[in-house]
């Protein structure tokens, strides 16, 4: 029985390198999902997903919030983060136990230990929502790395380089998996694709992406 489990769980752990200092964890949060769904809804009740505005004048097609101490917002101002929701003028929900849990593991195994992130920023897709190339540049500490979740349907994560005409490499990344990127990676570009609708069969036709942050 044991060793059943220990060979199940090496299948689903696999650690692919896409940089230096930034890997794919295959599935490293299929052990969480129990956890994580009622903890999602919980956050979700507190600090519902919301369509925010970039300094452009764009509205996002993904919907998103925060938990934890410190969370990412846009408006016509800018992008900075704020210890409340806006929305609300309470401060974000905290971050889930389960959360913090799966952020700390994943550093870990991708070789950053004691990361210790203060924001968790959770965004929503529909089929057809996208996210444009960006760097994550409004944290405090770029010496912390990212941790990225994704939940539900597929998508297409693109990996850019540090200028924003560099070619990107296209990471499919599924239920489940985890993006780790830190070191000298940590300012390189990255997107997603337009959302195609293939229905995921606990979360249906939406994804779900969570990535914590040390952003104070
Ligand atoms: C997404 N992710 O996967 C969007 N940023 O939906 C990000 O923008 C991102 O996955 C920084 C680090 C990891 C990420
Ligand atoms: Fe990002």
């Amino acid at each position: 029985m044991m060793s059943f489990d220990l060979f199940a769980s090496e299948i689903v752990d696999e650690r692919i390198s896409i940089g230096p200092g930034a890997y794919v964890l295959r599935g490293f949060a299929l052990p969480y999902v129990t956890q994580l769904l009622p903890a999602i809804e919980a956050v979700e009740q507190q600090a519902p997903c919301r369509h925010m505005v970039t300094p452009g004048g764009f509205t996002m097609s993904v919907a998103l919030t925060n938990c934890g101490r410190l969370g990412w917002t846009t408006d016509r101002r800018g992008y900075r983060y704020t210890e409340t929701d806006p929305a609300s003028g309470l401060p974000w929900p905290d971050m889930p136990p389960s959360f913090r849990s799966l952020a700390k593991e994943a550093a870990t195994a991708a070789g950053f230990d004691h990361f210790e992130p203060d924001a968790c920023l959770l965004n929503r897709y529909v089929p057809g929502a996208k996210m444009s190339l960006h760097q994550d540049k409004d944290e405090q500490d770029f010496s912390a790395p990212i941790v990225s979740v994704s939940l539900g349907m597929p998508a297409v994560f693109l990996f850019g380089g540090h200028a924003r005409a560099d070619k990107s490499q296209r990471i499919p990344l599924q239920h489940g998996d985890v993006v780790v990127w830190g070191g000298e990676d940590r300012l390189r570009f990255h997107g997603i694709l337009p959302l195609k609708d293939q229905p995921h069969p606990l979360l249906g036709s939406q994804r779900i992406n969570f990535t914590f942050r040390k952003a104070g």
